[in-house]
């Protein structure tokens, strides 16, 4: 497929490209006809004009000087002078004493026009080429003529169709159209390939010029231009080719790399305490799962939560994350009722074997009765919801809290608020920063933290990093708080250690403490 896409691409633009190509062709070929038909046209009327001073005079007097310009310019069959319709001296001696119409074979307009030009495919008497008439017809009833032998544009004509296979035809006036003289079958399209024509006229003369090509000029020219582009067709093709094959193998492999990881034990869970605001303690901790590679190096958890959700292993990673839980846990010495927050991926939710997941691991940790909470993000609810609302209910009558984690960045309606089972929401930590020593507005934050008051929902603020956050959402009745001003996510060890001198400590005097013990540091 990435291979034939360039080609298929090339293979297109060429199409287009060569569809310019053959109309560009045209439209040269037939400006260059135009301006040969032009130019004769301009020597006609020169010559008419040239013949005007003789209008009128005897036959006998100005028949030498007829002979004389007629022999000027080559292509002029005949010159004369005429009155009214009838043609009363002429270089051409059996032209004279006749009606015009009568050598044009056809009738002649009721009242001649000053100028009149006609193209003409069959001239009495004479079984030549065809022809092209000049008359001009002043009001005095004494006028000019010229015949001038079209050969010269059939033979410029029958060269491009010889070279090109291109069909030129040539009017003058309303007269014949004059083509070239070996005309070539009729253009037909053929398939893809379409017969490619051109019109155009000419500004100073009643000239029109017609061109078409036939379809093989095109699929000539398509073939042309895409044996140009081939090259560049195959390097794309090999490119795009090299580039899938690598991109699906560094896929496959990152997903070898996240089972090769919990294989070699490289996950580790870090937990961050929240802070109970009635309770003054600390209430709880939501486990982060961290993954540091053999070679010591970080991968961000954002990256491989992601990385693992678009790879479909977010379901055993997550899996793996209950079983390290499990482990931590055995060390800890915590009261009933201590929050264990969880995050679960939409994926998860969907799958057939989440409750069974979760109930294991609640098995498993029964001892220490941790208030277990889920925390779901708000996309996560929206795709099959009554499935993924009754699952939730049934956990939630086994004891297990829900959480609304990263609350008002998920770009969703709010109906799901009212539709699912729910115990907290956790206010995204973008809203918490609007709080500014400023001490702007911030509409948005307040109106979820009433949203959460009247659906009677706890409220947990995630990101509080300042006194001041701080101070604004107590004032405001947020019940639990989150974030690198109480404490940021330990590892298990650390977090032990942690629990133990400032878990029962209210936020305030934990802050005094741990600057005494910065001081002592110095
Ligand atoms: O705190 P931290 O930088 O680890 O969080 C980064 C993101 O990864 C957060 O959105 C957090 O919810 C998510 N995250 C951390 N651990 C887990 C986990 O075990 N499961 C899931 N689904 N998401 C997690
Ligand atoms: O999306 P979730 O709430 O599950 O993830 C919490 C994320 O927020 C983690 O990446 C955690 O490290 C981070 N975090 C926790 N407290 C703070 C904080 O006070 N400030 C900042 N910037 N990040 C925090
Ligand atoms: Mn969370």
């Amino acid at each position: 497929m990435a291979g034939a896409f360039p080609l298929l691409l090339v293979l297109l633009f060429t199409f287009v490209e060569s569809r310019q190509l053959v109309k560009r062709d045209l439209e040269a070929t037939a400006t260059l006809a135009l301006n040969q038909a032009e130019s004769v046209a301009d020597h006609a009327w020169s010559m008419l004009k040239a013949l005007q001073p003789l209008q009128g005079k005897s036959c006998d007097d100005i028949s030498d000087e007829l002979q004389r310009l007629n022999a000027r310019f080559a292509y002029f069959r005949a010159i004369g002078l005429t009155n009214g319709k009838t043609i009363y001296c002429s270089s051409l001696s059996a032209y004279a004493s006749r009606n015009i119409s009568d050598i044009i074979m056809m009738p002649l307009p009721a009242k001649l026009p000053p100028a009149w030009s006609l193209s003409i495919d069959q001239i009495k008497d004479v079984e030549v080429s065809p022809t092209l008439i000049f008359i001009r017809t002043p009001s005095n009833g004494w006028g000019t003529f010229g015949l001038i032998d079209a050969q010269y544009l059939v033979d410029f004509m029958n060269a491009v169709s010889k070279l090109r296979g291109f069909q030129l035809s040539i009017t003058l006036g309303d007269g014949d159209t004059i083509q070239a003289s070996h005309t070539t079958a009729a253009h037909t399209n053929e398939g893809w390939l379409s017969v490619a024509e051109y019109h155009t006229s000419s500004e100073l003369f009643p000239i029109a010029v017609t061109v078409t090509a036939p379809a093989t000029e095109m699929g000539k020219a398509w073939q042309l231009a895409f044996l140009t582009f081939l090259p560049l067709a195959l390097g794309l093709s090999a490119l795009f080719m090299f580039a899938t094959y690598y991109w699906r193998k560094r896929k496959l492999s990152f997903r070898d790399e996240l089972r090769r990881g919990i294989a070699n034990n490289e996950f580790s869970v870090y937990y961050q305490p929240v802070y109970g605001v009635d309770a003054q303690c600390c209430t709880g901790a939501e486990a982060l799962l961290r993954w540091r590679r053999s070679d010591g190096h970080w991968i961000r958890p954002d990256v491989f939560i992601a990385a693992a959700e678009a790879e479909n292993m977010i379901i055993p990673l997550t899996q793996h994350l209950l079983r390290l839980v499990e482990n931590d846990v055995t060390s800890w010495s915590v009261p009933p009722d201590f929050h264990l927050g969880l995050n679960v991926s939409a994926e998860h939710l969907q799958d057939s074997g989440f409750i069974s997941d979760i109930r294991r691991f609640a098995a498993k940790v029964a001892a220490h009765r941790f208030l277990i909470t889920l925390e779901l993000t708000e996309r996560s609810l929206i795709s099959e919801g009554e499935e993924v609302a009754r699952r939730l209910q049934q956990l939630r009558q086994e004891g297990i809290h829900i959480a609304i984690d990263d609350f008002g960045t998920g770009h969703c309606s709010l109906s799901y608020l009212q539709s699912f089972p729910l115990d907290y929401l956790k206010i995204d930590q973008g809203f918490v920063r609007t709080i500014s020593p400023q001490g702007e507005e911030t509409p948005i934050l307040d109106a979820i933290i009433s949203l959460a008051h009247r659906l009677k929902l706890q409220i947990v603020a995630e990101g509080v990093e300042t006194e001041q956050q701080l101070r604004y959402l107590t004032q405001h009745n947020v019940g639990y708080i989150q974030g690198f001003l109480y404490a940021r996510p330990m590892d298990n060890e650390n977090f032990t250690v942690w629990k133990h001198y400032h878990g029962k400590r209210p936020l305030d005097t934990h802050r005094h403490v741990a600057r005494e013990e910065e001081d002592d540091d110095e």
